[in-house]
């Protein structure tokens, strides 16, 4: 790997498990803002980047790699040390599981263009987008709860964090900023203060810019 760039929001939670993962390993990325409040990820600069238009994405020398969980598996083939996938096969298949209830089946339904598309094209008032948002995380967690309960320790997955705890921290941040209750997922709730107590992982935490876009 050459100096690293990640094109980032501050509040995007696919961006932010990429932070996590870097932090993990001690390791730096000029991070470079892409405001989505003001549309800049549907700009030709971001696009020829990202065809998807969504940020994140690692540039590394020539290589421009977008979906979060494919730039970890990167981050983490690069940086074994420390590891934030278990060693054997069965352990691995179990994070990588994990991680995809919120990377494949949460986070997208609650992604910004998916709530605007709700809005502007469906109709859709602002409690009918949170009744949308709350039954997706909702369902999500739930799952994960379980998941917690029959492979976690003091992370989602026994006692080391991994993948999946990069996708779960900031999926609660949402889940709070969209008002959503969390009694129900104790579990999830220890691990996100097992993360939190990381030295390393204030620095990915989003941090709002002195003039927020
Ligand atoms: N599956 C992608 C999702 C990326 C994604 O949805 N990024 C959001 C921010 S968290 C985004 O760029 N949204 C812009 C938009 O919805 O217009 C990944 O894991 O990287």
């Amino acid at each position: 790997m050459g100096a690293l760039v990640l094109h980032d929001y501050w509040r995007s939670s696919a961006a932010w498990r990429v932070r996590l993962a870097l932090a993990a390993k001690g390791q730096e990325a000029t991070r470079l803002p892409v405001s989505l409040l003001a549309g800049d990820q549907r700009s030709p600069a971001h696009l020829a980047r990202n065809p998807q238009g969504l940020v994140p994405v690692l540039e590394d020398g020539p290589l421009l790699l977008s979906q979060s969980l494919a730039i970890i598996e990167y981050i983490e083939e690069s940086f074994p040390e420390p590891p934030l996938l278990p060693a054997d096969a069965a352990g691995r298949a179990l994070v990588r599981s994990a991680a995809l209830v919120i990377a494949a089946d949460v986070h997208p339904l609650g992604n910004l263009r998916v709530q605007r598309w709700l809005r502007d094209r469906m109709g859709q008032d602002d409690d009918a987008v949170t009744l949308w948002l709350h039954h997706w995380m909702a369902d999500g967690l739930s799952a994960l709860e379980e998941f917690a309960a029959r492979h976690g320790g003091q992370f989602l997955f026994g006692d080391r964090i991994s993948i999946a705890d990069l996708c779960l921290v900031p999926q609660l941040y949402n889940a709070r900023r969209f008002g959503l209750q969390l009694d129900d997922y104790p579990r999830l709730l220890a691990v996100d203060m097992a993360v939190a107590a990381l030295p390393w992982s204030a620095a990915a935490r989003p941090q709002e810019p002195l003039n927020p876009t």
